[in-house]
């Protein structure tokens, strides 16, 4: 049990604990251009909590919108609204207005803090939000405002169970949800997953590519580096080439991104430019065993893949440093427990597939919503996800629930499909989802992205499903395939498996 005083504001003990303990003249937000220490950080943020308190009426419990790319005027104002005890809504800088309307309309923010790039789509989709805008050069408003105020800025003291972070997900159907956090579980994401899996050292230097819209970025980009006193660079659009010279030229120690930038970092071939890596964090998807093994026979790092989700925060099930097992999820962080159940909540024998349920110090708290009640259960947080623990609490990750497809009462996971076809020397990308049949109930169905010079064609079709039968079982090859020139990815690279299923569903 972790044990957080009554009174607990997360910004102060991240960062105002941070410059006490180890001074303020670390490096601890670096760009291209800049660096800011812990000391320029905590005189921003406090400034800007004077701007949003004093000039727009900021309050306790107000909750405030923030929307920008991975830039350190970005970090300082989570923290100035966090210390000034305000409510951060962190929300991803590429959704349209559309979708920033939806999530205005359920978290229903009291002011924003926008980039001066991104106002736009913020004032069309919620007029007459005031809104504090940075990054403009002369004309920027939170650089004047905030240089004109004092330094220092007491932080609220709030409760360790005030709402902190109201962080969107969109989940399966595209609907999004609005998750709460309280000002504990932003420590406590520290004090498990950082403390026992990530280890991460003052000297270190993290960077990566998940926006700080997203809790995987805010937990890997601010939350764990500076709660260590490391520095992070940060990057607004990360492309595999700049992320390799990156890690290079400014040694990073730390890496945060998904599986599918490990595979584009392998297809530069910079591999030597990635040896200085200490610590490579892999979540978002699965990391399939190939690219794993891949990683580490090209720079002998081996990648830590971890599951985590908007809902528990950060990462709750990870592998550990010298006991990996390529292709595993890996076992529960301490702090947390994990199971795996039946349809009917008993927990299934180790080795057979199931739900994964979990309980720990962060937890599911939807705002208004009824999918609540679908996804908690008796103090078990179900992510949705179907996975097989083996005997030594290895947990391998299956399929999401709700990919799972069933034909002729065969069971099926659609991404033990794509991991076959992905093995394919033509295959770029795949994506296998349901499509509906009338024989069969369901039919595999398999998207597939071919590589440069490899030509589509019903000679490709059957080599392909020749291919699959030889590298799984011959029941589970993709009786449809249509070749595509891209998938549909979300803004964090997962695949929107929902919209193949729609457009497989439609072609029937
Ligand atoms: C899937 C994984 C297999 C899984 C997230 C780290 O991804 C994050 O949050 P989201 O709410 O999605 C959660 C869902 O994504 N998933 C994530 N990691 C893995 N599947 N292996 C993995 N390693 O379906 C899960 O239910 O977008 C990840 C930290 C914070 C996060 N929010």
């Amino acid at each position: 049990e972790l044990q957080y005083p009554e009174r607990l504001n997360c910004a102060a003990a991240l960062l105002d604990a941070s410059v006490a303990r180890h001074g303020g003249d670390r490096p601890c937000l670096l760009t291209g251009t800049e660096t800011w220490t812990y000391g320029d950080l905590l005189r921003r943020a406090d400034q800007t909590a004077r701007v949003l308190t004093e000039d727009f009426g900021l309050v306790p419990g107000n909750r405030v919108l923030l929307r920008g790319p991975n830039t350190p005027w970005l970090v300082a104002a989570w923290f100035a609204v966090l210390k000034a005890g305000g409510v951060a809504v962190t929300t991803m800088h590429l959704l349209r207005s559309g979708e920033i309307g939806a999530l205005a309309a359920l978290t229903e923010p009291d002011l924003a803090v926008c980039d001066h790039r991104y106002t736009a789509e913020l004032s069309a989709a919620v007029p007459g939000l005031p809104t504090l805008v940075y990054g403009g050069g002369s004309g920027d408003d939170l650089i004047r405002r905030s240089e004109a105020k004092d330094p220092g800025f007491p932080a609220v003291a709030t409760s360790a169970d005030d709402v902190a972070l109201l962080a969107p997900t969109s989940g399966t159907t595209g609907v999004p949800k609005i998750t709460a956090h309280f000002h504990r579980d932003v420590l406590a994401i520290n004090d498990t997953y950082g403390r026992h899996v990530l280890g991460a050292r003052p000297g270190d230097v993290f960077a990566g590519t998940p926006p700080l819209g997203f809790t995987f970025g805010l937990g890997g980009l601010v939350v764990f580096p500076l709660s260590a006193g490391a520095a992070v660079l940060l990057i607004e659009q990360a492309t595999p080439d700049g992320l390799a010279d990156a890690i290079a030229d400014r040694a990073v120690t730390t890496l945060f991104t998904a599986p599918t930038m490990y595979r584009a970092l392998l297809a530069t071939g910079k591999a030597e430019a990635l040896a200085g890596l200490r610590t490579c964090v892999s979540a978002g998807e699965h990391l399939p065993a190939a690219v794993w093994r891949e990683f580490h026979a090209a720079t002998g790092v081996e990648v830590l893949d971890g599951i985590g989700c908007t809902e528990l925060l950060h990462i709750f099930i990870s592998a550990e440093r010298d006991r990996i097992r390529p292709g595993s999820t890996g076992r529960t962080v301490p702090g947390y427990r994990a199971a795996v159940l039946d349809e009917e909540g008993r927990p299934v024998p180790d080795g057979e597939a199931g739900r994964l349920a979990v309980r720990g110090p962060t937890g599911c708290r939807y705002l208004r919503d009824e999918r609540q009640r679908g996804y908690v259960a008796d103090g078990w947080n179900i992510t949705g996800d179907t996975y097989v623990r083996d005997a030594d609490g290895h947990f391998w990750y299956q399929a999401r629930s709700d990919d799972m497809i069933v034909s002729s009462g065969y069971k099926i996971a659609g991404p033990e499909v794509e991991q076959a076809l992905l093995r394919h020397p033509d295959v770029l990308e795949a994506g296998v989802v349901a499509a509906p049949d009338p024989l069969r109930q369901s039919i595999v169905k398999a998207y597939v992205v071919l590589r440069d010079g490899a030509s589509a064609g019903p000679g490709k079709t059957a080599e392909l499903q020749d291919f699959a039968k030889q590298e799984i079982a011959p029941y589970k090859y993709p009786r449809s395939i249509e070749f595509v020139d891209s998938l549909p990815r979300g803004l964090t690279g997962k695949l929107q498996r929902y919209l193949l299923r729609e457009s497989a569903a439609k072609q029937v």
